[in-house]
């Protein structure tokens, strides 16, 4: 039966026109005649999205076949932005090989899935370009966390591993940033407005998830050790929804899995007897608050019930759903750790620990002990922040109101193991409150979640080489003592090349494949054949060829830039060519240090006036200064002020700079608002010149900084983060450092704080230009704070320190830049050749080694 009735995938151009029109007929109801972009877009991802069933299918059943150890991915943002076109980059367009499995004549060659719908779109009457348009970013996370984490599920496909990743669907992602009168504005991103082609709805999944209540024990049962009853208070469903995530050149099709919550269809007689049915309907539909929106901050929300909620609801769901297909195969739960690999992501999902005890002691009847070992065998846990105040930390009060149930157990994890240092290192009471799960404040106490996941972990990762260091100096110190520093590890993050370099800089990989004869693309697989282009770094042909892609890039991004700048152009694109683009987009944070690149904008803008005042010709100005346009985007916290602040700087810079005629056009300086993923496909190809400039010791890792490398730009950064290991992979020459080193920032900020440290001269005029209103004439002490901050408030980031060596080697990038175009294109070719280090398959092959111990599984 099931061979008469087999489902078919389209391999030809005339197949998917037919599944095309199907799906514009039927699943949308509409006809051909009536279909537009967005119709397109829809019918188009419907046809992929059915022939990557057929392999998700069959890659859910040979991985449950083999039986090999699965690993889960729990992040709470999973950032991925658009996903056909990279259906379209990774998918295999092959039928006669459906049920033979792959081989290599069969797997997908170069372009051809994209290149065939391409043509069958053009004869469809539409253009692939304006169909991929209409798709909006599924933009469910913050910045750099949630990209690594969309980056992952690409590269575990990719490697084949039995993977999934867990997290929520928020109605709501990341904010749409408006820039009004200078202003950030946030407004709702309601990015399901069009309903998801992408999504699975699996309504047959529907896990009950409890919160509140209170714990009862039965008599016999005397201590919170024991098997408790917890009787939950309030009751809503997790929905599953899945989202197929397909490798590139295989058959592997892995699952994202993302909860929605709903009312449950229980209802609370009590009230409704009692006549309150009004306010029983709307207890229902608050449930559905718990996914609505992803919360806009990259650091800590201190104290949100809601966010906690949110927290424990997406880690019992997952727990659930990873538990109840572990016990199918009726294995002892002490195999539970040779079956199942879990990661979290973060602090976020540190709950899952404690679920999991719960589920063992309570649920399962396992003894305290042996539940507890198979926990700390199943975690392992990313830190991606060396940040003090970037740290979990929720009250008990509002824990144990919450989850009265988990409290006693995290109370009891952390009796035993204050036990264990306690013996390891008897009367250092100094220790135990140090490393203590509770923190004893004068006011509150504190759960502290990062301690929590350290101890339910088997091992710790950092996110780059120095970040791994630092944490173990720094704010885990203390468990480096009580653990011993195997359990700590360093896995530097990497991004997809499929999408970095593929997706979103077609040209290049098109060049790069020439180039290194590789006509199927094979080096997104293995990087290091990239290599092969140092042999042409100094090749004048491969160079002209080289710089002619960068510059198609960046007519494509001035193209951008003057569409959001409502079509007035500020690029001169006679001179495109010789104007350097220099970008700086992440999220907006004083560690990042925007703040230090816009004065440095406002410093080379006061020296080229001073020039013409003093005399000079524009000529001599544009020789000491020449063309430039300053790019920057990113989104602020709502409730961030000083980074707001640095928004609006930025913009009143752009207006007085961007409008001074005496200048003629050799300084611009925009702010592209509403940075998202597919934004970023389009600048990151663009820049000559990145910034990475965070205060030494700051930035965990950075992996725009990666992307940025990949295309062919080339770096101004700190010896921050990946930044130092990147310098060791393309090589010092390669990269313009500069700045004081992170062992130096506490003697630093200590002289700020008790030394008369005086500011550097060039910044003094830079902050009195601000000061006297140049930028806000308006309003003269608008950008106040940010001046203080650094003059009266000991300038905690390190702007000053940093400001000379800065604007110096910033001098450096435009002499070689402007002198030196041949020396530009070598060290920009000699990067890209060297970047494979970076691609995200590299970690997710460490991670398996060296955390889960899993192995993929090949299709034969
Ligand atoms: O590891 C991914 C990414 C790093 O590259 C960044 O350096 C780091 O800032 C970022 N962290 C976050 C939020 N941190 N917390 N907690 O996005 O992670």
């Amino acid at each position: 039966l099931w061979n008469k009735h087999k489902v078919r995938k389209f391999g030809t151009a005339e197949e998917f026109e037919e599944k095309f029109i199907s799906h514009v007929e039927w699943t949308l109801a509409r006809s051909l005649y009536n279909c537009d972009d967005l119709a397109a877009y829809q019918a188009t991802s419907q046809s992929v999205r059915d022939n990557l069933v057929i392999d998700w299918n069959k890659t859910q059943q040979r991985q449950t076949a083999r039986d090999g150890k699965k690993v889960y991915y729990l992040s709470l943002e999973f950032l991925m932005g658009r996903a056909l076109d990279n259906a379209l980059i990774n998918m295999r367009t092959d039928t006669s090989s459906q049920d033979v499995g792959p081989t290599d004549e069969t797997l997908t060659k170069g372009n051809t899935a994209r290149e065939m719908i391409r043509n069958a779109m053009k004869d469809l009457g539409f253009k692939l370009e304006d169909v991929l348009e209409q798709e909006p970013d599924a933009a469910l996370g913050n910045g750099g966390l949630g990209r690594l984490a969309a980056c992952f599920v690409d590269s575990l496909a990719t490697g084949n591993y039995p993977a999934w990743g867990y997290g929520l669907r928020y109605q709501y992602g990341i904010f749409a940033q408006k820039i009004i009168d200078g202003y950030q504005v946030e407004t709702p991103d309601y990015w399901l407005n069009f309903s998801n082609p992408w999504e699975i709805e699996r309504s047959e999944i529907q896990v009950p998830i409890n919160f509140y209540g209170y714990v009862h024990r039965p008599e016999s049962e005397k201590t919170t050790t024991s098997p408790s009853d917890w009787i939950g208070g309030e009751r809503v469903l997790a929905m599953a929804h899945d989202m197929p995530i397909p490798g590139f050149k295989t058959p592997t099709v892995n699952n994202l899995r993302l909860w929605s919550a709903k009312p449950t269809t229980e209802f609370d007689f009590s009230k409704f007897n009692n006549g309150d049915y009004k306010n029983s309907v709307e207890q229902q539909q608050r449930a559905e608050s718990i996914t609505a929106v992803l919360y806009p901050n990259d650091n800590f929300d201190q104290g949100k019930e809601l966010r906690l909620k949110q927290q424990y609801f997406w880690c019992a769901a997952s727990l659930h759903d990873i538990v109840r297909r572990f016990k199918k195969n009726k294995r002892p739960w002490s195999e539970f750790p040779d079956a199942i690999a879990i990661q979290l992501n973060d602090t976020h999902p540190t709950l899952a620990i404690v679920e999991l005890q719960r589920v063992l002691v309570d649920l399962e009847k396992l003894d305290w002990h042996k539940a507890w070992d198979i926990v700390t065998k199943t975690f392992a846990y990313t830190n991606h922040t060396v940040m003090q105040e970037a740290l979990e930390k929720w009250p008990v009060g509002l824990l144990g109101h919450l989850l009265p149930r988990h409290l006693e157990i995290i109370y009891d994890i952390n009796w035993f193991f204050l036990q264990s240092v306690e013996k390891k290192f008897p009367h250092d009471m100094d220790l135990l409150s140090r490393v203590s799960v509770i923190e004893e404040g004068s006011q509150e106490r504190y759960v502290r979640m990062a301690f929590l996941a350290i101890i339910g972990s088997h091992k710790v990762n950092g996110v780059a080489e120095l970040h791994s260091d630092l944490i173990k100096s720094t704010i885990f110190q203390d468990f480096v003592k009580v653990y011993g520093a195997n359990k700590f590890t360093n896995v530097t993050n990497g991004i997809t090349p499929r999408r970095w370099l593929k997706q979103a800089n077609p040209k290049l990989a098109e060049l790069i494949s020439e180039t290194i004869n590789d006509p199927n693309d094979d080096y997104l697989l293995d990087m290091s054949k990239l290599t092969e282009l140092a042999k042409y770094a100094e090749d004048e042909a491969f160079q002209k060829k080289w710089n002619d892609v960068k510059q198609f890039n960046k007519s494509r991004l001035a193209d951008l830039i003057k569409r959001l700048n409502n079509g007035v152009d500020i690029i001169d694109r006679d001179h495109i060519r010789n104007t350097l683009f220099d970008i700086q987009v992440k999220r907006i944070h004083e560690y990042k240090r925007q703040q230090l690149n816009i004065f440095g904008v406002i410093n080379r803008y006061l020296c080229m006036k001073e020039m013409l005042q003093s005399g000079s010709s524009i000529d001599e100005v544009a020789e000491r200064y020449p063309r430039k346009v300053s790019i920057f985007g990113g989104k602020s916290a709502p409730g961030y002020y000083m980074a707001k602040l640095i928004i609006k700087l930025v913009n009143s810079v752009a207006e007085v700079v961007n409008n001074d005629a005496e200048i003629c056009d050799l300084l611009k300086v925009f702010f592209i608002p509403d940075y998202n993923v597919s934004k970023a496909e389009i600048i990151t190809p663009a820049s000559d010149l990145s910034e990475h400039i965070s205060t030494a010791g700051t930035e965990a890792s950075g992996t725009s900084n990666m992307k940025f490398v990949m295309n062919g730009g080339l770096i101004i950064g700190t010896v921050d983060g990946a930044n130092v290991e990147i310098t060791r992979e393309i090589g010092e020459d390669n990269i313009f450092l500069f700045g004081n080193l992170s062992e130096n920032v506490e003697e630093l900020r200590y002289n700020h704080q008790f030394q008369n440290t005086s500011l550097p001269e060039a910044l003094v005029k830079v902050l009195n230009a601000v000061e006297s209103g140049a930028f806000s004439p308006q309003n003269a002490s608008e950008f106040r704070p940010l001046i203080d901050s650094i003059k009266h408030q000991g300038d905690y980031y390190l702007v000053s320190d940093d400001f000379d060596s800065y604007v110096a080697t910033q001098d450096l990038v435009d002499q070689v830049y402007h002198k030196d175009k041949k020396e530009w294109l070598k060290k920009s070719i000699l990067s890209v050749a060297n970047v494979g280090f970076f691609s995200s398959d590299r970690c997710i092959e460490e991670y398996a080694e060296t955390i889960w111990n899993a192995e993929p599984v090949k299709p034969e």
